[in-house]
This record gives structure tokens, sequence and C-alpha cells, in this order.
């Protein structure tokens, strides 16, 4: 007897390559069928088989509040009958600018576009154009979308299929991208030392979260930050993930450093697509109309998207608290399996930052992609399908985060802690 998410995967590769509309969600580094997912709400899931989940993953970072949180969803359908999308600029746009203004330090003029692809590679257009330089540096294990200037030892799907030069992106392309180790200052120091007075941008995950999550050893973006004012080169934070998540004004308000620009993703569309880029006016201005760095896009600011995010960010905005909450609940999952794994006596690390936690079955500290890869990636795989089978859904990879809601509760990590234990004592 098939569940219908096989029958669903099975029929989706007829027309979608590899059955999935983008890669991480194929199952592929963790074996089995990815769950066709029908309806959500809150912390849940329900699949096409009517199966429930506390969900872990929140469509990669997007549904902080939850699920089809009401505000947001009334907010989408009231907006949408007064017409989807115009091509022409609407007072909710100036709202939704501004309210990021008042939340994000360090951001005087923002763009909005339709991704986080969208935004970084806008981002490092815009820094280039402004410097008049070409390379920049990246880090292993880190994702800024699907570009392919970006496509260079990148983390997310990239790491979980291990993908080492990916076809289609030009040696032209990837020969000024620069790779350097995540969280190794001295060997960023060299490698902008080789590279003097040729170097547009650094563009960084401050809080890495695509080769499961690692934090920034202390010193680390001082570090960078001190090298980038020296060398006169853009710093560009990707808080795509980390936006509005891991504070209201992301990690630039959590770790008390301003980048030079910074883009965003995921939490800021509320569900919907939306990604923006935003940072000094010096810099900012020299985007089209205002400035020649073109860049476009007919559904940036899109009314209802608009609307989704603007409702979200003004939740997190005028409910600080939410924050705190979160707290509570990660550092309560984070202690819980803690515990279970102490007791497990098998290696493991579990790297947390905020409402972003991932659990690496290491016997070192995971501080770059080569740490999180030489981790027993097979025994999380195992990992992942019992607490799957027990209706708790992680991010399918060991190269992901996890994404914690507002709309956990305390019997909810109970649970996912209690599968952990006893996926060990089987
Ligand atoms: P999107 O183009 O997928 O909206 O954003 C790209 C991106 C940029 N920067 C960071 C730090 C990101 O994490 C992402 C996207 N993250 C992945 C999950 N690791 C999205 C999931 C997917 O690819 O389907």
């Amino acid at each position: 007897m098939y569940s219908n998410s096989e029958i669903l995967f099975s029929r989706a590769q007829q027309s979608i390559p590899g059955g999935v509309n983008s890669p991480v969600r194929a199952f592929k580094s963790v074996g089995g069928t990815p769950v066709f997912m029908k309806s959500a709400k809150g912390a849940y899931m329900t699949d096409a088989d009517g199966k429930q989940y506390i969900d872990y993953i929140n469509s990669w970072g997007p549904m902080i509040l939850g699920h089809a949180y009401e505000p947001v969803t009334k907010a989408i359908v009231d907006k949408a009958a007064e017409g989807t999308s115009f091509g022409a600029p609407t007072e909710l746009e100036i709202e939704m600018a501004e309210l990021i203004k008042s939340m994000a330090p360090n951001v005087d003029l923002v763009r909005m576009v339709s991704s986080g692809t969208e935004a970084c590679m806008s981002a490092l257009r815009l820094a280039r154009g402004y410097t008049g330089k070409n390379k920049f540096i990246k880090f292993e294990g880190c994702y800024h979308g699907h570009a392919d200037a970006f496509l260079v030892k990148a983390g997310s799907g990239v790491a979980t299929f291990n993908i080492q030069t990916v076809p289609g992106v030009t040696a032209g392309v990837s020969a000024d991208t620069l790779t350097c180790a995540f969280n190794d200052l001295e060997a960023l120091t060299q490698m902008v030392k080789l590279n003097q007075n040729e170097i547009a941008a650094i563009i960084i995950e401050p809080v890495a979260g695509n080769m499961g999550c690692i934090p920034p050893v202390p010193g680390y973006l001082e570090g960078i930050r001190a090298l980038c004012d020296k060398e006169g080169i853009v710093l560009i934070f990707d808080e795509v993930m980390t936006g509005f998540r891991l504070a209201q004004g992301g990690a630039q308000e959590k770790l008390g450093i301003n980048a030079d620009l910074v883009t965003y993703g995921k939490v800021i569309g509320g569900g919907l697509p939306v990604g923006a880029f935003g940072g000094k006016k010096e810099i900012m201005q020299h985007i089209a109309p205002l400035g020649n760095v073109y860049q476009a896009g007919t559904l940036s600011g899109n009314p209802i998207a608009m609307m989704a995010g603007y409702t979200t960010l003004k939740i997190l905005k005028d409910n600080p608290a939410i924050y705190q909450e979160l707290e509570v609940m990660s550092s309560y999952l984070h202690q819980g399996l803690d515990d279970v794994l102490k007791a497990a006596q098998t290696p493991y690390v579990i790297n947390r930052l905020g409402s972003m936690i991932s659990v690496h079955f290491s016997e070192k500290p995971v501080r770059n992609f080569a740490d999180a890869a030489a981790a027993n990636n097979t025994l999380f795989n195992k990992f992942f399908h019992f607490l799957l089978d027990e209706g708790i859904y992680l991010p399918p990879s060991a190269f992901e985060t996890w994404f914690l809601s507002a709309a956990l509760v305390r019997e909810d990590i109970d649970k996912t802690i209690d599968a952990a234990r006893r996926f060990f004592s089987r």
C-alpha cells in the first residue's frame, strides 16, 4: 500500500525536475520519500496522508509566528480583494520600507525584491558598482542563494548534495569569487592581503545557518568589520535567515555590529515571496534609477507580499516579548536535547543562537564547514527519520538549521525530547 506522499512524489517527477521546486525538499541526503504537505496551522503541519508533524523547518525560516497566523492570513485575503499587482508604486511599499528602517539598525534606504537570492545578488552587484572592484569573498558552507557567483563552495543544498562545482557556473564568473573558512580571521586577513585593492565586498551570514547553525566565535565579526574599514571593502551581512529572527534588528542588533549592506528574506515576507537589501545611503544611492547600478523586478513590492511581510514585522515590533518566548522555548529544547545526548553517550555538539539550532553528531566543536562535514551525518539521517516517523519534522539535512516558531508550546518540545530519548535507547 503506497502512501499519498509516495503516489504524489511519483506523479510530481513526471513534470517537475526531481519532483520538487527546490532541491533541499527532496530528502536526497536523508533518503526516503519527501513528505507532501497539505496544510499547516500554528506549530503543526499536516501531510497528504493526514499525519500531523511538529514543525522545526517553518518553511526554512519565514513562519516565525507559526503557520496560518490569523492576522497575517486575514490581511492577505483583505488586500487581495483590492487587486494583486499594479506594477506601480504604492503607499504600502513606503510603509514597509519605513517599518524596516524602524526595526533594522543602519538602513537608510531599502529596496524590495522577491527572494533572498535576488537580495544577495543585487547587494553584490551594488558593492561592485560602488567600489569599481570585481572580486569578493564568501565563506565555505555559507549560502547566499543560487546566483552564479555564490555557487562556489556553497552551503545548504549545494553542500547536502556535495556538488563541488556547479555545471553552468562559468570559470569567468567564479574567478572573482574567493572563499575562506568560516570563523578563521587569520585566513581571511591573508586572503585580503593577497588580493590587495581588488576586493569589492565580503559577504557573510553573521550566524551561519547553511552548514547547520554555526555562530561566529568571539571577535570574529569585529575583526571582519575592522578589516573592511581598513581596506575599504563593503561588508555585506546576509541576514536572510537571521533578519527579524534573532532580534527585531536581526544579527546587527543581537551581535552589536553594523554591516554596510544587509540582505533580507524569509521572515520579512511572512511566508510570501519577499526579499530586500538595504544599507547606508552613500552606497544605496548608486542603485537605479537614482544611480546606474541596475536592479529591477516585476513583482518587487507586490501588494499582497508586502501586506504579509508588513503584518508579520509589525506584530514582531509591537510584541517584543515574542523574542523572549522564542528564547525560552529554544533554550528548553536545547537543554532537553543536551540531557538526552549526554545520557546517550554518543559524541554530539549542539550549536544555537536564539531560535536557530542544530545538532551535530561530532566529537569536536563544529565551527566551520569542514567540522560539520566530518560529523557522523549517517547517524543524523537515522535520527531524522526516527523523529519524522514520530511526527517531528526536522530539516532533511545535517547542513541545515532548525527554526523554532512562537507557536510552539512546552508539550511540543517535551514530545521532541522524548522521541530523541527513545531513538537513543532503542
Ligand atoms: P531564497 O532565494 O531561497 O529566498 O534565499 C536564498 C538564501 C540567501 N541567504 C541565506 C542565508 C539563505 O539561507 C538562503 C536560503 N536558504 C535555504 C535554506 N538553507 C532556502 C531553502 C531552499 O533552498 O529551498
